[in-house]
């Protein structure tokens, strides 16, 4: 079963669900919406990375995202926190999340790994090249899938000397981060090279850039989620652990035709 994990942004500027859940209890009550969709994990995040994003202070972060995780904690939610910061991350465990999302890969804080390593979160290791003000200055490859696979081994063995286990590691490929328009499709063509890495992969195309790109005519969420659901499909048969979602019944639903048609039926 591939894992659905729901997105919960507390910031007000992401760029897909920005400023509506800076209040906690709208956000808890989000993560309960998702949760009854299908996410198995909600990813709660407090500074938003996409294009362009300035960066946010630490207290601030987790003055958004730590009442959230303590809530959901509490009612014996699954949840991961998407950061890059060390602090933010040894918090959120504290405040009851299992893993540690960090898109950077322990790259943005040279403390992230260590700061893992002392609790006993999965993290999430992202491909990723540098932060979102300029990060496709960043996008320039000879061998883009061989760089990533190389980029994403290299963030294992930091992992695995500051002391976490590789049973805790899962990969992702960084859809969006340091990869502009085609790299994404040509990363995500290749998945299954990282899937060969070993470890659990998690994917994230939620109502990205690429997409966009790729239907034309600013297309508005409805259709991005739709394409969404299909790249959850594809993740998913080209042997990802998870996809991170903002639309988690819609996935939910591809997943299920995808069960379906693969096993003949019920
Ligand atoms: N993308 C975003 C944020 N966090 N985490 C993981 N593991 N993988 C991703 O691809 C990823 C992420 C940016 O998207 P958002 O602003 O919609 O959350």
């Amino acid at each position: 079963m591939t894992v659905i994990m729901g997105i919960l942004n507390t910031t007000p500027d992401s760029f897909s669900d920005g400023g509506r859940y800076l209040d906690a209890d709208a956000a808890v009550a989000h993560a309960a919406a998702l949760r009854a969709a299908g996410a198995g994990i909600i990813d709660v995040g407090g500074e938003s990375t996409r294009p362009g994003a300035e960066r946010v202070a630490p207290e601030v972060e987790r003055e958004r995202v730590l009442p959230v995780i303590e809530a959901l904690a509490a009612r014996g939610v699954v949840v991961s926190i998407d950061t890059m910061n060390a602090a933010t991350a040894a918090a959120g465990v504290a405040a009851g999340a299992r893993i540690v999302n960090d898109v950077s890969g322990g790259l943005a804080d040279p403390d992230m790994f260590a700061a893992v390593a002392a609790t006993d979160a999965d993290i999430v290791i992202g491909h990723w090249r540098g932060h979102s003000a300029d990060m496709y200055a960043a996008a320039r490859y000879d061998d883009l899938v061989a760089e990533v696979v190389t980029e994403l081994q290299d963030r294992v063995g930091a992992a695995a000397t500051a002391g976490i286990a590789p049973s805790r590691i899962v990969l992702d490929p960084g859809v969006g981060f340091g990869k502009r328009g085609d790299q994404n499709w040509t990363v995500l063509r290749d998945l299954d090279r990282i899937v060969g890495l070993g470890k659990r992969v998690l994917v994230g195309t939620s109502r990205k850039g690429f997409l966009r790109d790729a239907l034309g005519d600013e297309p508005g969420l409805h259709r991005r989620d739709a394409a969404t659901a299909v790249t959850s499909v594809l993740a998913a048969d080209a042997g990802a652990w998870g996809v991170r979602v903002h639309d988690v019944a819609a996935t939910r639903d591809a997943l299920a035709v995808r069960r379906l048609w693969r096993d003949g039926g019920a």
